[in-house]
């Protein structure tokens, strides 16, 4: 019998979505163990294992579409790379195993295990690359901020439409020398800036939740497909992203072409970045804004967890204990 979601794509089922919880939660605590030891690499190591044995025991056929590079420079979850039992539907995953590997080995906050399941075809198989992207969380009317209004005027938009004075308004932004002239501009209007080392898809799932994270908007470049993975959040949960691919080398734009980017110059929303059924789970490794990082404890391991399901809108945060330490 073919188990079909209430509303929509057969295969993306609700129990999934809890599986889904499971992937975030080992390649969190295998990272977990080698947070601020320095070494990004081991950390980033032991996540891709952890997250690729969980996902290999997911009843799916999936296929890796944002992962961690080509098949010749990533051996594990390389993009192509086929995971699951090979028995149940066929799906797209969008992952990043640890979704901050500098801010992991300084035991800075906001590192993630990451990872969405897609309706297949769903996702912008984005390159590698840089990608500008603004987004902001639910409650606010379309188009209230846009990637190519100046950002004066976005925050100024903003703060209107949230009804308050600039000053309380607090973007966030990666600090980083090439955005020195976005720094400027939004701290001219007198609001905010949260400057993060790393992880942007925090940066854009915390806007979701400004009451608890203090942050209304993310501005700026990062990885485009740490783009995907904060769009495939946001079609759960609701807000607003823009997304515009950085394609400014032969190199660049051939890579893309390759991956089959048929409009590289578009600004892709949130919705056309992942247009199908989505399911999205994150597990902090490092203690964040939303979600506090793995705790090892004397008699158990402890885990947070956000689980979304874009058909149900649902947003679960699942706080765990695992016992079993041979599990992990
Ligand atoms: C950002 C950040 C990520 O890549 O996407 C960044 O959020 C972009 O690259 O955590 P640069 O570091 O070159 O600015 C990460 O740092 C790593 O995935
Ligand atoms: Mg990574
Ligand atoms: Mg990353």
């Amino acid at each position: 019998m073919n188990v079909s979601s209430p509303a929509g794509t057969p295969g993306l089922t609700r129990e999934l979505s809890m599986e889904l919880g499971r992937v975030t939660e080992r390649a969190a605590v295998a990272a977990a163990r080698l947070r601020g030891r320095g070494d990004e690499k081991a950390a980033d190591q032991a996540a891709v294992d952890a997250m690729r044995a969980e996902l290999n025991r997911l009843a799916i056929r999936g296929t890796v579409v944002i992962g961690e590079g080509e098949r010749d420079e990533a051996p594990m979850l390389y993009i192509g790379e086929e995971v699951g039992t090979g028995k149940g539907p066929e799906v797209d995953i969008a992952l990043d195993p640890l979704e901050g590997t500098t801010i992991c080995a300084k035991n800075l906050p906001n590192s993630l295990a990451v990872v969405a399941l897609a309706t297949k075809g769903s996702l912008l198989y984005a390159p590698d690359v840089y990608m500008n992207k603004i987004a902001i969380g639910p409650g606010y009317p379309d188009g209230v901020v846009a990637i190519d209004a100046a950002p004066e005027d976005n925050i100024h938009a903003l703060a209107k439409a949230k009804n308050v004075p600039v000053s309380e308004i607090t973007a966030c932004i990666l600090d980083r020398p090439r955005h020195s002239a976005l720094i400027e501009a939004v701290r001219s209007t007198g609001a905010a800036i949260r400057l993060i080392g790393d992880g942007d898809v925090a940066g854009v799932i915390d806007t979701t939740a400004p009451e608890e994270t203090g942050i209304d908007i993310y501005m700026g470049t990062g990885g485009a497909p740490e783009g995907v993975l904060a769009a495939s959040a946001l079609r759960c949960v609701g807000g607003q992203m823009q997304g515009r691919l950085i394609l400014d080398t032969d190199e660049k734009r051939a890579r893309a072409e390759r991956m089959g980017v048929e409009h590289p110059e578009k600004t892709y929303s949130h919705l056309e970045m992942a247009s199908g059924e989505v399911l999205f789970a994150a597990t902090g490794v490092t203690d964040g804004n939303m979600l506090s990082g793995v705790r090892f404890t004397k008699n158990y391991i402890q885990t947070e967890t956000i689980v979304m399901r874009s058909s149900s809108k649902t947003v679960r945060e699942i706080k765990a204990r695992h016992q079993d330490m041979e599990k992990f």
